[in-house]
């Protein structure tokens, strides 16, 4: 059986599991531990054991998830179409990750590292331009984030939905994303996993 290690409240671990009830996917969930670490490198969870052999990085595990199954509902085969899915996966990890740390860390996590009030309202305000960002993708296609299916993308961006929703910031109107984000609350498996009272 598929084998991840992690928390189930850890943002990065969620995506894997959400990605697994989509996939209706059995999985044992395992203690972060010494075996985790040897396997990777970096020390950070998720991490899965498939077949006998590891894989660290969420957004690719969520992949290889889709790929081995044949959901092509989740991460399409036509070139074009999955790397429009895979694009909004890397602009989750690196263009809005690295937007709102300082000011989720300050406010939620209540780190004295990032406590500078200056730096959390910077933080904020550019975890809100992105957010507008996408919210103009979401009205530009009107449903979900890569086009009209659901994908991959929602998952990695539903879960920064539910964190930037769960942070005490100024949220502007943003009508499109309102909307996703009551489509996605149709999905049980965002309310077990994205959805559910942990930032
Ligand atoms: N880029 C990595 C980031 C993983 C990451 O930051 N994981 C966090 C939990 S969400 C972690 O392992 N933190 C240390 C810990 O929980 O011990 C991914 O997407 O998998």
């Amino acid at each position: 059986m598929l084998k991840i290690y992690g928390k189930s409240t850890s943002i990065n671990v969620r995506k894997v599991l959400w990605t697994c009830a989509e996939i209706g996917l059995p999985y044992a969930l395992e203690q972060q531990s010494d075996a985790h670490r040897a396997l990777n490198p970096n020390g950070l969870v998720p991490v899965i054991v498939d077949d006998g052999q590891a894989l660290w990085e969420s957004n690719s595990i969520c992949r290889y998830l889709a790929g081995k199954h044949g959901r092509t509902d989740l991460l399409p085969a036509e070139p074009m179409a999955r790397a429009q899915v895979e694009k909004w996966m890397d602009w989750q990890a690196t263009e809005l990750n690295t937007s709102w740390r300082y000011a989720f860390m300050g406010l939620v996590r209540g780190s004295a590292a990032h406590s500078d009030a200056q730096a959390i309202a910077a933080s904020a305000a550019e975890w809100n331009r992105l957010m507008t960002l996408l919210d103009a993708q979401l009205a530009s296609t009107g449903a979900y984030v890569a086009g009209g299916q659901f994908t991959l993308a929602d998952i990695a961006l539903g879960l920064s939905l539910n964190r930037w929703l769960s942070t005490p910031i100024e949220h502007p109107a943003l009508p499109a994303l309102q909307a996703w984000s009551n489509r996605l609350s149709t999905r049980p498996a965002y309310l077990l996993h994205g959805a559910n009272g942990v930032p």
